[in-house]
C-alpha cells in the first residue's frame, strides 16, 4: 500500500481516537483510580514500578491503599534487580510524602527577593502558565539564543521526548541540555568515538560471570548498591574471583576489594597506558581479534584546559575532536614511554601492583569486567580516559562477551533512556542522531511529519550545560526553564552565578522551575510549577544495561494542584506556538495534536494511552519499517536505524522491563543482553547483527556492525595533568561525590526521616596526618577556599571515605554547606563535562 507519511500520522491519530470512542480511554491527567496494570485485593492495588533514584534501575512493586502508597518492595520479575533494592528503594514511598510538597503554582512579583525564602505567592495555573509562555514567546521572538531548557536523566522517556520535540522542532532551538552533561557526557563521547554508537555492549549478568572486577573510579557500594551486592555475591560464590579497586581515596567499595590501588588524581591515564604498553610490548594482546576487528588512531594532544568560555573557539579548543589513523606499530611506539616505573612516578601506585593488574588482563583464562562512573567521566580528560579503558579491553579481545567486557555505569534512572536515547542534548536528535548531519535531520523530519528542510534551522549545536549557566551569569539568557534537577546546588562553580562574599551573582533571566519540593533553585525562580512525582503519574526509565521499564501510575493522586510535567509542557507549548504554522498547518497540532487537545486543555486519552502513543512515534526511530518515508531515508543514507529496535509499549509492562535491541522473531519480541556478540537471540545474544553483517572471520565471535568499517578504534591518549595541581596557596585536592543514603542535592532523600537521621550533615573527610598538621580535629569547622569560591564545612576523620594525605572529600547533598561554590567548572574539552573531582583548595580553621 502506498501510504504517505502525512497519511500515516493521521492514521495513528485515528487509531487513538477510535480507542477513545470505544471507551478504553477514560481518565484525564491526575484522575484517580488504579494504574491500569494494578491488581486489586482488599482495597489495595499493586502496580509495577521502577525506583526513581539510581541508574541501577531496580524494579519495584508499589502497593497503594486509600489513595496513598503504603509499601514499595523489590520486584522479583524485573531482571535487572531480581527483587533486590537498597535503602533508598525501601523508603521510596516516604519520598512522596515530605511535609512541604509543592501543591500550587507560585509566582515571584519582586525580583529583588530572588535567592531568599520569601517572595513567592500562590497563583492559578492559568496565571502561571500565561506568564511562563508569555516570557518564552517574547524571548523567542526577540532572540532565540537567549532562551534555554535544562533537563535531566530523571525525566521519564515520554516527557523527555516531547520536550526535545517542542524545543527542537517547535522553537527551532538547540539550547536544551540535560544534567546528564554533568554525568555521562564523557562516556557518551567515548562510545561515539570508539564504536559510533552510544551504548554499553554488556549487561548486569556480566557481573555474575566475570573472574576479575576492575573499578576505575566508581564507588559502587554507595552509588550502585544493588549492583555492588551482585559483585559481592560473585566474590563470595565464585572461585578465585578478584576485585581491583582503582581509586583516589579509600571508599566503602575499597573495603572488600582484593587489592586497592590508590592513585594520584588524574594519573589514571598513565596507569591505563602502562597496562596497554605492557600488553603490546610483550605480545600479550589478542592478535586475531586485533587483526580482524580493530583500527588504530591518535588525536590532538596538549589540549590545555577548558576553564573559560574562550577555550571552545580557541586554536586548540576547536581541534580537540580531530583524529588520524596510525598503525599498530605507531601505537606501540606512542605507548613505549609508559613503563610501570613511569606510571608509578606519576600515580604513586607501586609498579608491581600495576603489573599485577596488567597480568590479569593478559591471562586468557580469566574474564575481566571493568566498571566506572564519575571518577572517569568528571575528569579534565574524561573522554580520553574512557578511550583508555576500551583500549585495554579491545586489545585483549575482551568486549561484548559474557563476563568479559567494559561497562560504563550510568548514574541516573533514565540518563540512558531519556537524556541519551531520546536526545535532550544540545547537539542531538532522538536515537543517536545528531543535528549536524543532514540525513539525520531528514530522517527526523519524516517521523515528525515536518516539511523537508524544517530542521535545517538547527544544524548548529546549541549551548551545552556549563555554557548555559555561564551565559546566565553574564546576563545573556533571558528565559530559562528547568525540570527534574536542582541546578542551584548541583552545578559546579556556583559562585559564578549565585555570587557570595565580594562576588556578585547575576540571575537576571526569567526562571521557571518545575519541582516537587522547595529547593535552592526554586528560591531563584520567577515561577514555580508544582509537579506530580514518580508514581503519581505514569512514566518510563531506561537504565544502565539498556533496560527500558515502565512505572505505572499507582492508585494515588498528586497532592493539591500538582500536575504531570507533560501537561505543563503541552500547556506552555500551545500558548507559545499559538498562531504559528508548520507547512501551512497549526504548529502545535502538527507536533502534538495527535495526543493533546489544546482547546480542551487536556490529553486525548488517559496517561497509558498517551504514553503508548508517544512511545509508538518514538519507536519509529529505531523501527523505520513503521513509517515508509523514514524507511526510505534509512535505506538511502545507510543509517542502520533498525539496529536499536524497541518493542510495543505494553510489552514493557508485561515483561517488567526489556533490554534493547528488542527484536521480533517469529512473532515474539526478544530482548538482547549482549550486543554485537554471536549467539542465539533467544539466549540474549545479538544474533541479528551477526546474521546481517557476519562475524568478520571469527566463528562465534563478535560483529561491530555499527562501527565505521565495522572496526572500533583503539585511540592513543597520553597522560596530561589535571587542570589544577596543588601548590602553596591551594595545597589540597578536593574530590566530591555521593554517599549511600542521599540522592544528589538531598531535596528528596533529606525529607525521609530515616535517611536524614542516618546521614544528617555533609562532612569533610580528611586524612588524620593533614588534620594534625593543620591543627584541626573532628567536629571543627573549616573554610574551604578554591580559586572559584569558598564554603564552610565540618571536619571528620571517621567518615565514609579515607582520603590519602593531600586529598579531601565531601558529598554535595547539603544545600546549607553548598560545596559547589568551591568546585571548578573546568570541563573535558571533548565532552564538556565538568571535573568535579579535583579542585585545589586551602583549608583554614574558623
Ligand atoms: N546514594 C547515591 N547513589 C547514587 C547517586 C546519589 O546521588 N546517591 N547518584 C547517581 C549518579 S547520577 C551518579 S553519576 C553515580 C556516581 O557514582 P560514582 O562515580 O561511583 O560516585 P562519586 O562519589 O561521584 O565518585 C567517587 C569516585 O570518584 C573516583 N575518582 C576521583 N578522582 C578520580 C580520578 O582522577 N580518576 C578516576 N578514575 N577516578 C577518580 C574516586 O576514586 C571514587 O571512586 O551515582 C549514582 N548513584
Ligand atoms: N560537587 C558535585 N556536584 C555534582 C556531582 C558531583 O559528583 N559532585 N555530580 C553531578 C551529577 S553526576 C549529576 S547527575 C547532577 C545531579 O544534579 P540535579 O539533577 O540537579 O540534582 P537532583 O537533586 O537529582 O535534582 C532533581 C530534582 O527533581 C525534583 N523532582 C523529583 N521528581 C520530579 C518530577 O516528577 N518532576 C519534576 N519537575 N521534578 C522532580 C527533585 O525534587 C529534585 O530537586 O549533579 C552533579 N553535581
Ligand atoms: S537507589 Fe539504585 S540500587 Fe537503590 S533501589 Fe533504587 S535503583 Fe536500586
Ligand atoms: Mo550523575
Amino acid at each position: 500500500m502506498d501510504i504517505t507519511r502525512r497519511a500515516f500520522v493521521k492514521a495513528t491519530a485515528v487509531m487513538l481516537a477510535s480507542a477513545a470512542a470505544a471507551g478504553t480511554m477514560s481518565g484525564m491527567v491526575g484522575c484517580s483510580g488504579a494504574g491500569s496494570g494494578g491488581a486489586a485485593s482488599g482495597g489495595t492495588t499493586k502496580t509495577v514500578g521502577v525506583c526513581r533514584f539510581c541508574g541501577c534501575g531496580c524494579g519495584v512493586i508499589v502497593e497503594a491503599k486509600n489513595g496513598k502508597v503504603v509499601s514499595v518492595t523489590g520486584d522479583p520479575d524485573n531482571q535487572s534487580n531480581k527483587g533486590l533494592n537498597c535503602v533508598k528503594g525501601y523508603y521510596l514511598a516516604s519520598v512522596l510524602y515530605g511535609d512541604d510538597r509543592l501543591t500550587t503554582p507560585l509566582i515571584r512579583d519582586d525580583k529583588s527577593t530572588k535567592g531568599t525564602d520569601s517572595g513567592l505567592r500562590k497563583a492559578t495555573w492559568d496565571e502561571a502558565l500565561d506568564l511562563v509562555a508569555g516570557k518564552l514567546r517574547e524571548t523567542w521572538k526577540a532572540d532565540k539564543s537567549r532562551l534555554a531548557f535544562w533537563g535531566s536523566g530523571q525525566q521519564p522517556i515520554v516527557e523527555g521526548y516531547c520536550t526535545a520535540k517542542f524545543w527542537k522542532a517547535g522553537l527551532l532551538s538547540n539550547n536544551i541540555d540535560p544534567n546528564a552533561r554533568l554525568c555521562m557526557a564523557s562516556a557518551v563521547v567515548g562510545f561515539m568515538n570508539i564504536f559510533q554508537t552510544d551504548e554499553p555492549a554488556g549487561c548486569y549478568a556480566d557481573i555474575d560471570e566475570t573472574d576479575t572486577f576492575v573499578t576505575w573510579g566508581a564507588n559502587m557500594a554507595e552509588a550502585h548498591p544493588m549492583l555492588y551486592s551482585r559483585v559481592m555475591a560473585r566474590m563470595t560464590n565464585g572461585k578465585g574471583v578478584k576485585h581491583y579497586d582503582l581509586t583516589t581515596l579509600r571508599t566503602r567499595t575499597s573495603a572488600n576489594a582484593t587489592k586497592v590501588l590508590v592513585f594520584k588524581p588524574g594519573s589514571d591515564l598513565a596507569i591505563a597506558n602502562a597496562i596497554a604498553n605492557y600488553l603490546v610490548q610483550n605480545e600479550l594482546y589478542d592478535h586475531a581479534f586485533v587483526a580482524e576487528h580493530l583500527q588504530f588512531k591518535q588525536g590532538t594532544e596538549n589540549i590545555g584546559n577548558a576553564t573559560e568560555d574562550s577555550y571552545d573557539g580557541s586554536e586548540v579548543g576547536s581541534k580537540v575532536g580531530a583524529v588520524t589513523g596510525i598503525t599498530l606499530e605507531e601505537y606501540a611506539a606512542r605507548l613505549a614511554p609508559y613503563t610501570f616505573e613511569y606510571a608509578e612516578e606519576l600515580s604513586g601506585v607501586p609498579a608491581a601492583d600495576i603489573k599485577e593488574l596488567a597480568d590479569e588482563f593478559a591471562d586468557k583464562g580469566r574474564k575481566m569486567l571493568s566498571l566506572w562512573t564519575m571518577g572517569v567521566n568528571q575528569h579534565n580528560r574524561g573522554t580520553w580516559m574512557n578511550h583508555c579503558i576500551y583500549n585495554i579491553h579491545l586489545l585483549t579481545g575482551r568486549y561484548a562477551r559474557p563476563g568479559d567486557g567494559a561497562f560504563s555505569l550510568t548514574g541516573q534512572p533514565s540518563a540512558c533512556g531519556t537524556a541519551r536515547e531520546v536526545g535532550t542534548f544540545s547537539h542531538r536528535l532522538p536515537a543517536d542522531l545528531v543535528v549536524a548531519q543532514e540525513a539525520h535531520r531528514r530522517y527526523t523530519e519524516a517521523i515528525w511529519n515536518l516539511p523537508n528542510g524544517h530542521l535545517d534551522a538547527i544544524k548548529k549545536p546549541g549551548f551545552h550545560t556549563v555554557k548555559i549557566f555561564r551565559e546566565l551569569s553574564k546576563g545573556n539568557i533571558d528565559f530559562l526553564w528547568t525540570a527534574h534537577n536542582n541546578w542551584a546546588v548541583s552545578l559546579p562553580n556556583l559562585t559564578r552565578f549565585l555570587g557570595r562574599g565580594d562576588k556578585k551573582g547575576v540571575i537576571d533571566a526569567f526562571v521557571c522551575v518545575s519541582e516537587v519540593y522547595p529547593t535552592l533553585s526554586t528560591q531563584y525562580a520567577d515561577v514555580v510549577l508544582p509537579a506530580a512525582m514518580w508514581v503519581e503519574r505514569e512514566g518510563q526509565f531506561g537504565n544502565a544495561e539498556r533496560r527500558t521499564a515502565v512505572f505505572e501510575k499507582a492508585a494515588i493522586d498528586p497532592p493539591g494542584e500538582a500536575k504531570w510535567d507533560l501537561w505543563m509542557l503541552m500547556e506552555v507549548a500551545h500558548r507559545v506556538l499559538d498562531g504559528e504554522q508548520i507547512g501551512g498547518e497549526d504548529a502545535f497540532d502538527v507536533l502534538f495534536g495527535q495526543w493533546y487537545d489544546k482547546r480542551a486543555h487536556d490529553f486525548k486519552g488517559d496517561q497509558r494511552e498517551v504514553s503508548r502513543s508517544v512511545w509508538e512515534e518514538y519507536r519509529t526511530f529505531s523501527n523505520p519499517s513503521l513509517n515508509p518515508s523514514a524507511e526510505a531515508i534509512n535505506k538511502e543514507a545507510k543509517l542502520k536505524m533498525e539496529n536499536k529496535q524497541l518493542a510495543p509499549y505494553d510489552l514493557y509492562i508485561e515483561n517488567h522491563g526489556l533490554t534493547w535491541p528488542v527484536r521480533e522473531v517469529d512473532g515474539q519480541w526478544l530482548p538482547t543482553k549482549w550486543r554485537f556478540c554471536d549467539g542465539k537471540q533467544e539466549d540474549g545474544f545479538d544474533e541479528y547483527g551477526v546474521k546481517m553483517y557476519g562475524t568478520h572471520g571469527l566463528a562465534g565471535g563478535v560483529s561491530f556492525y555499527k562501527s565505521a568499517n565495522a572496526r572500533p578504534s583503539v585511540v592513543f591518549r597520553p597522560w596530561e595533568p589535571p587542570a589544577e595541581l596543588p601548590d602553596a596557596e591551594y595545597p589540597f585536592v578536593f574530590c566530591t561525590g555521593r554517599l549511600l543514603e542521599h540522592w544528589h542535592t538531598g531535596s528528596m532523600s533529606r525529607r525521609v526521616a530515616e535517611l536524614d537521621r542516618a546521614l544528617p550533615e555533609a562532612l569533610l573527610d580528611m586524612n588524620p596526618d593533614d588534620c594534625a598538621a593543620l591543627g584541626v580535629s573532628d567536629g571543627d569547622m573549616v573554610r574551604l577556599t578554591s580559586r572559584f569560591g569558598a564554603c564552610d564545612i565540618k571536619v571528620s576523620t571517621a567518615g565514609r571515605t579515607r582520603p590519602p594525605a593531600g586529598s579531601v572529600f565531601a558529598p554535595f547533598f547539603a544545600e546549607e554547606t553548598l560545596i559547589n561554590l568551591v568546585v571548578q567548572d573546568t570541563y573535558c574539552p571533548l565532552s564538556k563535562e565538568p571535573d568535579y573531582k579535583k579542585t585545589c583548595v586551602r583549608i583554614e580553621k574558623i
